[in-house]
């Protein structure tokens, strides 16, 4: 289940069952058969050091931050804010006041729709979007269009599953204010073209939001080299816990921009005649943080870096090709997004077996697959499938487990037969 990878003689630089070791979630077995964790893109798998981390605050210096000087708080509120920077180097963004803690990939692009879009677009303007997004960078732009008469535009994909650059180029106009568009499509695996994207909005003086979620564990980030203007992420996609999110922003727009949610910890100084708001990064951050969250976000980095993102990248990249290869043998399978750039996911129908039989009958053989619309029920659409079961990789997944998934398609296929 574990062999090494064996695609091509270039050594590797991931010393994989090393590493996934420090999962204990993996070491178990599932209906009587070894786990074989391909959901990476719903949620990854937490290191033993992220799980260590949230079970030291909460042992030895569980405290609210930025109010109390006792020892406690303070020990508290220095992670938190270590973990801030971690974050910043990792995305190298220019200050840890353009770090904004939020719940996920999700709250981050309501809180831009919310903040930077009700505040600043009307009637008429428009936002692009591309076909490929997953539901949360859809809704909340549409929700703004209900609230302020801005319109939505959508750049088409094509049949492989990637963007129609020409139809983004003829969609951006003087009316745009806002590009929302996703790194990687987790029902696809597409990696867009981002600094094209950003480049031609740019040249237009529309403002770019990124949706990271899929791209952060899978790809070095360097939003300062990308030039955007927002990007989000998601812990628990990163090895991380759940409840905890990044919103990046450049300093200058999140200056300008009103409080998403008010309430304490985002106050400079509150009376019943008016209020200010704290500095950034605070100003943004409402109420008690999710700081043991914040506090694994930061140690799911650290483990990270000490891995290194290309490291990552590339060992993943080699898996995806090996994956490819090997269900392009399965008779009656057909993968469902084939763009030229793609990382860590591979979505597929199986000729008369509906994605969610597929799925039951893997998890008998210990192995989680994800099935359904994945939230990107657009991308369903393109594809005319209701649905499509979707194995998505992270960098402790091996090419012994990917034989033993295809093995066990191949038995789900004389079951069906
Ligand atoms: N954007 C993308 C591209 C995503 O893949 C997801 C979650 C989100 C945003 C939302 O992230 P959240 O953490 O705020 O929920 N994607 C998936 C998925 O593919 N399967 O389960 C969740």
């Amino acid at each position: 289940m574990t062999s090494a990878l064996k695609i091509d003689s270039t050594p590797l630089r991931l010393d994989v069952e090393k590493l996934r070791a420090d999962f204990p979630i993996l070491q178990q077995r599932v209906n009587g058969r070894p786990l074989v964790y391909l959901d990476n893109a719903a949620t990854t798998q937490k290191p033993v050091q992220v799980i260590t981390s949230q079970d030291q605050y909460y042992r030895e210096y569980n405290s609210n931050i930025h109010r109390g000087v006792h020892t406690l708080s303070s020990k508290a509120t220095a992670a938190f804010e270590q973990a801030r920077s971690r974050v910043r180097t990792f995305i190298h963004a220019a200050s840890d006041k353009e770090i904004i803690f939020v719940r996920g990939a999700t709250e981050a692009i309501n809180l831009v729709a919310q903040s930077y879009g009700r505040s600043r677009l009307g009637q008429g303007d428009e936002i692009i979007i591309s076909e490929m997004e997953h539901h949360s960078n859809i809704v909340p732009w549409q929700l703004l269009c209900e609230q302020t008469g801005a319109i939505l535009k959508v750049i088409p994909i094509n049949d492989d599953g990637e963007l129609i650059m020409d139809e983004y180029a003829k969609l951006l106009g003087e009316k745009t204010a806002m590009v929302a568009v996703t790194h990687i499509s987790n029902a696809l695996g597409t990696i867009n073209p981002v600094r094209q994207i950003i480049e031609m909005a740019h040249a237009h003086a529309a403002v770019v939001l990124i949706d990271g979620a899929q791209a952060a564990p899978h790809t070095g980030i360097d939003v300062q080299s990308l030039d955007c203007d927002f990007y989000v992420f998601s812990g628990h996609k990163l090895f991380a816990p759940t409840g905890i999110g990044v919103l990046y922003g450049r300093q200058h727009l999140l200056d300008s921009m009103p409080p998403y949610q008010g309430g304490g910890d985002m106050i400079r100084m509150v009376s019943f005649a008016k209020t200010l708001y704290s500095d950034l990064p605070y100003k943004f951050e409402a109420g008690t943080p999710n700081i043991a969250g914040v506090i694994g976000l930061g140690a799911a980095i650290d483990y990270l870096d000490a891995i290194g993102m290309d490291a990552i990248a590339q060992y993943e990249h080699k898996l995806l090709g090996y994956a490819t290869s090997a269900v392009k043998a399965v008779p009656g399978l057909k993968i469902i997004g084939t763009a030229r750039d793609k990382t860590s996911i591979l979505s597929f129908t199986l000729e008369g077996i509906h994605p969610h039989d597929l799925g039951t009958i893997l998890d008998y053989d210990g192995i989680a697959i994800r099935t359904g619309h994945h939230c990107a029920m657009p991308v369903m659409e393109h594809f005319h499938v209701p649905a499509t079961a979707r194995a998505s990789l992270a960098f402790y997944n091996t090419s012994g487990e990917i034989d033993y998934f295809i093995q066990s398609l191949h038995k789900a296929r004389e079951i069906f037969r």
